[in-house]
């Protein structure tokens, strides 16, 4: 049985662009309804009766998390899948040697014949969104049309959606603006035939996540899953987005944004690309142990980054709600998650269901003596198996977080002061290092290295180059990516541009313990970031950068030796000369796209080892 969804018969807009784009996708995928989303709470419960009826979701125990679901996926769909992830510029090279790469009128002819039929016995649902404000200057709009409830309802959480993004289209069209609207199509791609039944989680064991740069355009088919499925994040905010950017002179980055103040009332606005699962969002709502710091969120995964009149350089985070990896969190390393989620209207996605109708992950306090794992199997702690898969995801409103900065609702975003780039790397990397200048910090970011983690299918734990945290999303050649950050250092006033550190919160002991505690320990190492900008910490020089001079990072009160903590900062000469030669065959990757200035940043970095 399932549970109706209104649909209407009459398109709710005039828009002929969207009306015609709408009815090609019906008439190549013959949906059984269509259903127009207006965003509303009565849709809401509408679709979240529906995913209930279908088996989709289970309805959390409103005390503990009012108006929240449980999903299992499928256990084939549970993390991106890069390797079916397409990039399909009308030219090869101009996807770069990072993406995969298929010419766009033969890509479109194989994914046609997936989309014939594909949503027979199901509901299309077109769902109207903007990425960033209504009310910026040029709002950034899209049309998802997707066979999935799930999706719809987690588009909800994660992007202002709905009938007043339609109007908002319509009203700039009857101004004589042409607005530009991304048409995303995502199918779960398992039609159903008469009289069949559904499955919980449908999707397809073919999977393609493409986008069409020139045409501004996504499609996606088979999964049902975050990234390749809620389309205007990775797909659209990132990969998309940054193909407008470079054409428009901004930068769309995967970066989390926070805002920090200090004891005396200097507000700072700092932006961080980690890769997926690195700690982003704990760092996004960090609990600052050092008083009278505090931390507001503005982001935690995607930045949109514009010079603004002033020379500097602004962000505004582009999403609506939090898609955070759910292992882990708890109320030790992410204290704000955790009360963000406890407000409910959340959906969570393959982590474990109590016997009071709760959610639990590993790393969560209060551990069930049972529970059902997102496999759907009963599990004890002694299973001997995880409880969640490790990329389980909570999927929240980020309204409700207590300490969103106000700056979030303003259009203009925030100037930002510094820019840190991450990985997870057990040797190598200093907990902090300071960029000489905009080309040394765009080559820090060019070589950002880090183990690879769960958020994405394929080994974990192995070390891959992941510049600027991007790898994955990158809309286009790297190379010319990393000429159009070479760009913006040099277009602009270096004076009024970011500072950029280079930070591991992940280092190692010989002992294979962590050298640094990190979570809310992580604001002493922000600390001396702004300090270092406002010209008052002390730092010394080294073939790689200005590392914190012996005392001017602050460890009072904490359980960190200074020898640990010259061991965290240390810079290692043997271990940087071992990491020349793959930053060189990493280079080597983008030919003649590399722009010259990285090369003479990587014959410094052998001439300072050297030295
Ligand atoms: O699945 S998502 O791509 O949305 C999450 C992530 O990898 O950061
Ligand atoms: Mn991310």
């Amino acid at each position: 049985m399932t549970a109706t969804i209104d649909t209407q018969t009459t398109p709710p807009t005039t828009h002929a662009g969207i009306l015609a784009w709408v009815t090609e996708v019906a008439e190549l995928t013959q949906p059984d309804a269509i259903h127009w989303c207006t965003g509303s709470d009565e849709e809401w419960a509408q679709l979240t009766a529906s995913l209930e009826a279908t088996g989709t979701f289970t309805r959390l125990n409103a005390d503990r998390m009012p108006n929240s679901f449980h999903a299992a996926s499928d256990p084939t769909d549970v993390a991106r899948v890069e390797d079916r992830t397409y990039i399909c510029s009308v030219d090869e090279r101009d996807a770069g040697p990072t993406n995969n790469w298929m010419d766009p009128e033969q890509m479109k002819d194989l994914m046609r014949g997936l989309y014939a039929g594909c949503m027979r016995g199901r509901t299309m649902y077109v769902i109207p969104f903007v990425m960033g404000h209504l009310d910026a200057e040029h709002p950034m709009f899209g049309i998802e049309v997707t066979d999935s409830a799930y999706v719809t309802v987690s588009m909800r959480v994660m992007a202002r959606m709905g009938t007043d993004v339609l109007r908002r289209i319509e009203e700039l069209e009857t101004a004589g603006e042409s607005p530009q609207w991304v048409p995303a199509l995502h199918s779960v791609g398992m039609p159903l035939e008469p009289g069949q039944a559904d499955v919980a989680w449908p999707c397809n064991d073919t999977k393609y996540i493409v986008q069409f740069p020139e045409e501004r355009m996504i499609w996606s088919f088979g999964s049902g899953y975050g990234g390749n499925a809620l389309l205007g994040k990775k797909c659209y905010a990132l990969r998309i987005a940054s193909v407008m950017a470079r054409d428009e002179g901004w930068l769309a980055e995967h970066m989390l944004i926070l805002k920090l103040t200090s004891p005396q009332g200097v507000t700072k606005y700092v932006a961080a690309a980690f890769p997926s699962a690195c700690g982003k969002t704990n760092l996004a709502m960090l609990k600052p142990t050092i008083p009278g710091w505090t931390v507001e969120a503005i982001g935690d995964d995607i930045a949109w980054m514009r010079i603004g009149e002033d020379g500097r350089l602004w962000a505004v985070n582009p999403e609506f709600g939090f898609f955070g990896v759910a292992p882990g969190t708890n109320e030790h390393t992410n204290p704000h998650a955790m009360e963000t989620i406890r407000k409910g209207n959340s959906v969570f996605t393959n982590v474990a269901l109590t016997p009071d109708g709760d959610v639990w992950w590993e790393g969560l306090e209060n551990t069930p003596a049972e529970a059902t794992s997102w496999k759907g199997e009963p599990w004890t702690p002694d299973s001997g198996e995880l409880s969640s898969h490790a990329n389980s995801r909570y999927c929240t409103p980020i309204k409700q977080c207590s300490i969103l900065a106000d700056e979030y609702d303003d259009p203009r975003g925030v100037p930002i002061d510094a820019i840190l780039f991450g990985g997870r790397r057990k040797t190598t990397i200093p907990l902090v290092t300071e960029a000489r200048d905009w080309n040394h910090g765009t080559f820090m970011g060019a070589t950002l290295s880090s183990e690879t983690t769960a958020a994405a299918v394929g080994a974990v734990g192995v070390v891959r180059r992941d510049p600027m945290a991007m790898l994955p999303f990158i809309g286009y050649n790297a190379g010319d990516y990393f000429g159009h950050w070479v760009g913006i250092g040099k277009d602009n006033d270096a004076a009024k541009l970011p500072k950029i550190f280079y930070v591991n919160w992940f280092r190692r002991g010989d002992d294979g313990d962590f050298l640094w505690p990190g979570f809310g320990e992580n604001s002493r190492v922000l600390k001396w970031v702004i300090e270092r900008i406002d010209g008052q910490a002390a730092a010394v020089e080294t073939p790689i950068g200005h590392v914190p001079a012996p005392g001017s990072l602050d460890i009072d009160g904490l359980d960190v030796t200074e020898e640990q903590l010259a061991q965290a900062l240390a810079v290692d000469a043997d271990e940087w000369r071992a990491e020349l030669p793959q930053i060189q065959e990493w280079f080597e990757k983008f030919g003649d796209d590399l722009p010259a200035v990285l090369w003479s940043e990587l014959d410094t970095l052998k001439a300072r080892l050297d030295a």
